[in-house]
């Protein structure tokens, strides 16, 4: 079994033997986050960095309220999933070429990072995303580097260009990207030589290859093997240059990936791709939260902790009683909406909470829906403290105050105070416990 996956193997036992039961049980807490610290030390996550997040899952753990329908268990995994994804930053937005034709990669790197393989791989996914591609071999170092990759790109149709004979780096690139250009391609990549071990003249070779070139994009390649060591070559490379975007490679086969991943996501670069494996198909888009979850091996981790949070949405109980009770203010109403609508597309959360007698909305009235709420956020902001809470103080005069502060007609000031008697009369006649939307609340969403 490889390193990586022991890592994987270690947070899953760690969940695994966490009790499912509701209670809070201080043992079973403190027991799961040791488990969770030991893996992340064995995947070298930085020991400052496990640290506080141990304490942040440990304190939700314990504080945070189970929601009802929802097992301890399920309640874990979504904090300990929500702080690790948060740990490896926020996902990168997808490729785009923005209007750029060719749009130039070039890559960087030391060596044996990893470059060459992922100039092919990278060609391989963009190529099956729908884009032209070309690569340049502008390596006059390594022996044979362009027949490394033209046996990777030539099976697959993917034009490479080289000058064996060459010893002009930039002037190959220069040759190479003209080249490419006319053979209409929308992405050009250009795989450098990652001869200099320190970094001054690595540094050096990539501003004049910059120059030169004046890509779209310089990708750093990091090996995931050198763990928190990372952190150095990706700030050193942040620095020589704006433009940039990481791809860290070999994530298949170290125990120390965690702490790559972690480092590179702590200097605020953006980890793009991921290299995890040899064949020229092993490299993903890098996602932070797809990452987390297949290392905690929980199937359909989305699934769980989309449960949990609609399940929180629906637990804040004394509001919901003091609603059932007519005790409820405009402001309640509004946000519990919002609270809802952070849940995702309003479609999406009517089935989920499936109510029987909810008709599917058309485009039309959610996009409506959404204006709506925009509106009512901005009118609650123009009330004062005392007509949030006693909607019945609402004359024409105040009425026509609060418009004028929310930029919105008095009419729809009014729409939304008849929304809310009318929820407050409807809440009033539901006898049931649980809090159920209802219709003509959703309506209004
Ligand atoms: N397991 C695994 N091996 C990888 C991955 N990416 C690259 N490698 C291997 O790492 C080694 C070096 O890769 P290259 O692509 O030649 O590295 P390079 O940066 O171009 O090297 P130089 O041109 O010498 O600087 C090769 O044996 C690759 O097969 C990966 O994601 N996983
Ligand atoms: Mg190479």
């Amino acid at each position: 079994m490889s390193p990586q996956l022991d890592i994987g193997r270690m947070l899953r036992e760690a969940i695994g033997r966490f009790p499912s039961a509701p209670g809070v049980d201080q043992r079973a807490v403190e027991e799961l986050v040791r488990g969770i610290q030991r893996a992340l030390i064995v995947g070298d996550v930085d020991v400052l960095l496990v640290k506080q997040l141990s304490d942040r899952i440990k304190k939700r753990a314990l504080e945070e309220k189970l929601p009802p329908g929802i097992s301890r268990k399920d309640h874990v995994v979504k904090i300990v999933y929500e702080e690790m994804t948060q740990l490896l930053g926020p996902q990168p937005p997808r490729f785009s070429t923005r209007g750029k034709k060719p749009y130039v990669i070039m890559l960087v790197g030391i060596q044996g990072s990893g470059k060459t393989t992922t100039a092919a791989k990278l060609a391989h996914y963009l190529a099956r995303e729908g884009y032209k591609v070309g690569v340049v071999c502008a390596d006059t170092y390594r022996p044979g580097a362009y027949e490394q990759l033209t046996q990777l790109l030539e099976p697959r149709g993917i034009p490479a260009y080289g000058e064996p004979g060459s010893k002009d780096a930039v002037k190959i690139a220069r040759n190479g990207v003209d080249f490419l250009k006319r053979q209409n391609l929308d992405v050009v990549i250009v795989d450098t030589a990652g001869r200099h071990k320190e970094q001054e003249g690595l540094m050096d070779e990539m501003r004049r290859m910059e120059q030169a070139l004046k890509p779209d994009e310089v990708m750093l390649v990091i090996d995931g093997t050198i763990g928190q060591t990372a952190k150095q070559h990706a700030e050193a490379f942040n620095k020589a240059t704006k433009l940039g975007s990481i791809i860290v490679t070999k994530l298949d086969t170290s125990a120390k990936g965690g702490g790559a991943l972690s480092a590179v996501a702590a200097t605020g670069a953006q980890i793009k791709f991921i290299g995890v494996g040899e064949g020229i198909g092993d490299f993903e888009q890098f996602k932070p939260s797809g990452f987390i979850a297949s290392l905690l091996g929980v199937p359909d981790i989305e699934a769980v902790v989309e449960r949990v949070k609609l399940a929180e949405v629906e637990m804040s109980e004394e509001k919901v009683k003091a609603m059932l009770s007519g005790r409820f203010t405009l402001e309640d109403m509004v946000n519990q909406i919002k609270e809802l609508r952070k849940m995702g597309p309003l479609q999406k959360i009517l089935s989920k909470l499936s109510i029987p007698g909810i008709p599917e909305l058309p485009a039309e009235e959610l996009e409506k829906a959404e204006e709506r709420i925009k509106k009512w956020t901005a009118i609650i902001q123009s009330m004062t403290q005392d007509e949030k809470t006693d909607p019945g103080i609402l004359n024409d005069s105040r009425i026509r105050r609060i418009a004028r502060g929310a930029g919105v007609s008095e009419r729809d000031v009014k729409e939304l105070i008849k929304n809310y008697q009318m929820t407050k009369r409807m809440m009033k006649n539901m006898k049931r416990a649980k809090w159920k939307m209802p219709k003509q609340l959703m309506r209004s969403m």
